[in-house]
């Protein structure tokens, strides 16, 4: 129960005089029965009385909160007053919401205000009777409100025709009035002094939370996070001072991109550019962000992002030569060098190594490694690519902070709410498997994306609140004040480096010409062109900002006349760059294999030797050991002992044949034996969807884990299992950009079933099977996808492999469909050993990972090597003295060609039919194809022999359009050639076990040919 209702406030001495309309204030506090029967006597009939209007709703309010934490604590009267109330969210048992209802946090929105209830009385606060403990919690309510919703009055938009959707801050939604401004009040949870007048209170809020910087806080629930930022910003009212010395540099970067902008317009009239004009300070902010990383131990940053300013970045940023950018405008390519001209400039990437010198601050020189990373025209894809990269990177130098390598992406406002790829990237942030340490994300809301408004195209109140989702703070800065753009770069990389977490600052400003250059912005946004238009630069609101706040130290402001000199001098050097451009007779061809990838080559694959696979004796000896064996105190459940533990061990003696998962293991093992990092990455894939991996075992009795394959020896390989988030696009995007930087890994990322693949379609198309020839860029990248036609219906039976076939031209990619563990074996292996880096596509099996047609001998993996093709001598059957044994190749009447699972189902055919005049051959690797190896090998049998291509798959997918492609001129004359398969169809599987079965029985008959 309050007492302090007549308390002074501050000393004032003036007593609060209490509203002529309601009880006094005293007889309210003097009892909760006089109270509830003023309130009851005052009832408008729907519970809501009227003499709880305005001057006692505080006291009201206080006994609320009161009853909400603890119903008994208040008088029953009171207590059945508020159990009564309409829409009490407590009900009818009273307490049932305490603790969980949030109070109103402003004070115009309590519950108890009748509609249209003037807020205060017009004495003021000051003027009246009124706890000292109740006016503190308005104004600390007020400290909350300007943290939690300062942003919503932030001048951001430099425009000045953002409409706010939700209300600003003002004194009297808190309780507070104009008269309260000059009392005293404790200021100890706020930067500064401990106590100060509402007034500098209010000044210092509004100056860090409402001025150009909007800071959105209030999603975060730990308490560290906020507390760390609110100082920071409360301390220097969220601004950084420049001296005139940074200030002529920020604006030497902003004239630098102004006259680049302009001068390839002038030059270069009606070419895409995609200006940054609009947005120069992204060119200040992100010379800052990285001098500023670099200066706190940062030596790598992986910068991605599209193509608004790209040129701008890669000149400004990158230093890449303008000369260079030139010339790619002249589109000076050799038409007969197949490697250049792969793609727009726009799209480039470039990397640089730049070096940041002593300052009075710091007097280290720090050098930093600087990257673009290539990029397709689809918004977004590119995030999880580059932390992919960054993570390699953090773990080729064993960087466990993950603080040395940093992930910068910078996004458009539109794609950045409107892709979902951005939502998974930011989802991935904060898992084991897939943590960069933080990435700074970087929005540059120009406020339009392409014709299209931000009405239309979010939902949200900013373009950022996706981000909402993470543990982060999100910046909102005015891109013409400076000073703003400076502070929450250095508070956004602080924050990275501290809490290795994302940041994410967005960049308010506006795109002074259409889309491209080319198109007329004023047919769509008229309004918002007319302002533009009437604009004065980015150059020139710094000196206005310049003028307004001078700089410290009595320094001059800066005029216009100094700028005019550094834009003569930048054109001046970009006329000299033009000319070496014009005497060039070609751009200079990309740097690709440096570094780590000095030993790797792509390219064709017939230039490349094979090399061996096989294991030693000893090496399959040694993994078995390892992964048969556990801690003396592990205990494994009981029913994977058999299977893991005992099979395995069988299986690695030579006593059992070799199954999938475990010809999977030795490759694993033997490789990380030779000191090679393993990284597998997909859904459940430390178990395995199908429960045929269990590469981290679970103790049965406590559930701590133990990794089998991380314990062959003393020094070997990292081996990373992850079980991925529900992600195909952003994971396999994460998963191809690691290869990129650990050429010397094996790299993985396994579908759930194959036929989910293609909602990572776009990392398929634009970066695996095009990065060599748009940017030549290599990377060896697994994918495993389980694939086959098994009655499980349409979804869960196809991996599209006619889609990835269609892709292959130029030996960009392999393609392999695998019938035997020790292939699957071998071609990993090769994979890595091979100084070869191409992604690689296995239809990996589903029923034959138990299948015990489908293991392999131990002589298998420690001999031989992988086999492309796979002729019938091989098969069971295959060799004479079997039941269906083909005695002599020209007797042969029939060859089956096929590839994968079908090739069980034709040998059971072939066996339980006891047919011996037809052959079968297995095509293992199907992209590039060894053409010659298949004629070999059908030679043996007679001309005119029919040679058919068998598949389960419908006769519009799987590989047949594929090989008829390839193969139908090569076997012209010497064979017949056709193709049995299922029908023409839209599905890729029927939904139905029988009609499955029907189909099945009815694809082995005219396989053979010979009836059921
Ligand atoms: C995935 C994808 N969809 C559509 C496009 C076509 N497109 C190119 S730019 C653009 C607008 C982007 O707006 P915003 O993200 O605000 O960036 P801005 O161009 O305004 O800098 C669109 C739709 C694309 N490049 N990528």
């Amino acid at each position: 129960m309050p007492n302090g209702l007549d308390a002074k406030v501050n000393g004032s001495g003036a007593p609060r005089k209490p509203s002529e309309k309601t009880s006094d204030a005293p007889v309210l506090g003097a009892s909760n029965g006089g109270a509830a029967a003023a309130a009851h006597a005052g009832g408008d009939g729907d519970g809501a009385p009227a003499e709880l209007a305005v001057a006692n709703l505080p006291f009201v309010e206080e006994l609320y909160f009161q009853f909400l934490n603890d119903p008994a604590s208040v008088d029953p009267s009171w207590r059945r007053y508020f159990q009564g109330l309409n829409g009490n969210r407590a009900g009818a048992n009273g307490g049932a919401a305490a603790g969980t209802m949030v109070p109103p946090t402003a004070f115009r929105r309590s519950i108890f205000a009748p509609a249209g209830a003037p807020v205060v009385s017009g004495a003021g606060i000051a003027g009246s009777r009124i706890s000292v403990r109740l006016l503190s919690e308005r104004v600390q309510r007020l400290v909350e409100g300007y943290r939690e919703l300062g942003h919503l009055t932030a001048n951001l938009d430099p425009l000045g025709l953002m409409r706010r959707k939700l209300p600003g801050i003002a004194l009297e939604e808190f309780g507070l009035a104009e008269e309260d401004l000059d009392l005293v009040f404790s200021s100890e949870n706020v930067a500064g002094p401990d106590r100060t007048t509402l007034r500098e209170l209010v000044e210092l809020l509004r100056e860090t939370y409402s001025r150009t910087i909007g800071v959105e806080l209030a999603h975060l629930h730990d308490v560290e996070l906020r507390s760390w930022l609110q100082s920071r910003m409360e301390a220097t009212r969220n601004r950084l001072v420049l001296t005139r010395k940074d200030r002529l540099l920020l604006l030497d970067q902003v004239i630098g991109a102004e006259v680049l902008e302009q001068f390839l317009q002038n030059k270069f009239l009606g070419y895409k550019r995609f200006s940054l004009e609009g947005a120069e300070s992204l060119i200040p902010l992100l010379e800052r962000l990285i001098e500023r990383a670099a200066r706190s131990s940062v030596v790598e940053i992986v910068i991605g992002m599209a193509h608004r300013g790209r040129l701008n970045v890669l000149a400004n940023v990158l230093h890449k030569p303008a000369a260079e950018i030139f010339a790619e405008f002249q589109d000076k390519v050799d038409p007969n060098d197949p490697s250049s001209g792969g793609d727009v400039k726009y799209h480039l990437g470039f990397s640089i190594d730049r070096t940041f010198g002593p300052t009075a601050n710091d007097p280290g020189t720090h050098n930093v490694h600087v990257s673009l990373a290539f990029n397709p025209s689809h918004l977004e894809w590119v995030n999880t690519v580059v932390q992919g990269r960054v993570r390699a990177k953090q773990d080729r130098v064993a960087d466990t902070s993950r603080t040395r390598c940093l992930p910068l992406l910078i996004h458009g406002d539109a794609a950045f709410a409107g892709q979902g790829i951005v939502a998974e990237g930011l989802n991935m942030s904060e898992l084991d498997g897939y943590r960069v340490g933080g990435t700074v994300h970087v929005i540059v809301n120009n406020q339009v994306g392409f014709t299209t408004s931000p009405r239309d195209a979010k939902s949200s109140t900013y373009a950022t609140d996706v981000a909402r989702m993470l543990q982060i703070p999100i910046f909102h800065v005015n891109g013409e004040d400076p000073e703003a753009v400076s502070q929450v770069v250095d508070l956004a990389v602080d924050f990275r480096q501290r809490f290795h977490r994302d940041v994410i600052i967005e960049l308010w400003c506006y795109r002074k010409l259409g889309h491209n250059e080319g198109d007329e912005p004023s047919y769509t946004q008229p309004v918002m062109y007319r302002t533009i238009a009437a604009k004065p630069s980015i150059r020139m609101a710094y000196l206005a900002y310049d003028a307004a706040n001078p700089a410290p130290g009595g320094e001059p402001a800066i005029t216009v006349e100094e700028t005019d000199a550094i834009a003569a001098r930048k054109r001046h050097e970009l006329e000299a760059q033009l000319e070496i451009a014009t005497k060039a007779k070609s751009p200079p061809r990309p740097n690709t294999f440096a570094g780590a990838w000095s030993r790797i080559k792509g390219g064709p694959d017939s230039q490349v030797p094979e090399v061996p696979t096989a294991a030693s004796p000893q090496e399959i000896q040694e993994v078995t050991r390892a992964i048969s064996t556990v801690p003396a105190d592990f205990h494994v459940h009981p029913k994977l002992k058999a299977v893991v533990v005992d099979g395995r061990a069988a299986m690695g003696a030579g006593d059992k044949p070799i199954d999938w998962g475990m010809g999977e293991a030795l490759a694993f093992g033997t490789l990380l034996a030779q000191g090679v990092r393993v990284r597998l990455s997909g859904q459940d894939a430390r178990r395995g969807t199908f429960s045929h991996r269990h590469s981290v075992l679970v103790d049965y009795n406590d559930g701590h884990e133990y990794t089998p394959l991380a314990h062959i020896r003393d020094k070997q390989g990292t081996f990373e299992v992850r079980d991925s988030p529900l992600s195909e696009a952003g994971v396999l995007g994460f998963d191809y950009g690691y290869s990129l930087d650990m050429p010397e890994g094996l790299t993985i990322w396994e579908a759930q079933f194959g036929d989910f693949v293609n909602a990572a379609q776009v990392i398929i198309d634009q970066f695996l099977c095009s990065s060599e020839a748009k940017w030549h860029r290599v990377s060896g990248l697994v994918m495993l996808l389980p694939h086959g036609m098994e009655g499980q219906g349409p979804e869960h039976s196809n991996a599209r492999l006619d889609r990835f076939l269609n892709l292959c031209v130029n030996d960009n990619m392999q393609v392999c469909n695998l019938t035997t563990p020790a292939q699957y074996f071998h071609a990993l292996r090769r994979q890595v050993l091979r100084p070869y880096r191409k992604p690689l596509i296995i239809m990996s099996p589903k029923s034959l990972l138990r299948s015990p047609a489908a293991t392999s001998a131990l002589a298998d993996f420690t001999g031989g090597s992988f086999r492309h093709i796979i002729p019938d001598t091989d098969s069971p059957g295959g060799k004479p003295g079997g039941r269906g044994a083909v005695r002599d190749p020209k007797q042969v009447k029939r060859v089956l060609l096929c590839t994968g699972k079908v090739y069980y189902d034709l040998v059971a055919a072939r066996e339980e039919r006891g047919y011996d005049d037809v052959a079968i051959v297995r095509v293992e690797q199907l992209y590039p194809l060894r053409r010659d190896d298949l004629l070999e090998i059908l030679s043996v049998y007679a001309d005119g022999t029919p040679v058919v291509w068998v598949q389960e798959e419908p006769k519009n997918m799987g590989a047949w359009a594929y090989m008829n492609r390839e193969l139908q001129g090569l076997l012209a004359g010497s064979f017949h050639w056709s193709c049995v398969s299922r029908p023409l169809s839209a599905s890729p599987a029927t939904g139905s076990n029988k009609r499955h079965a029907q189909e099945q029985a009815r694809l082995m008959a005219d396989a053979f040919g010979k009836g059921p």
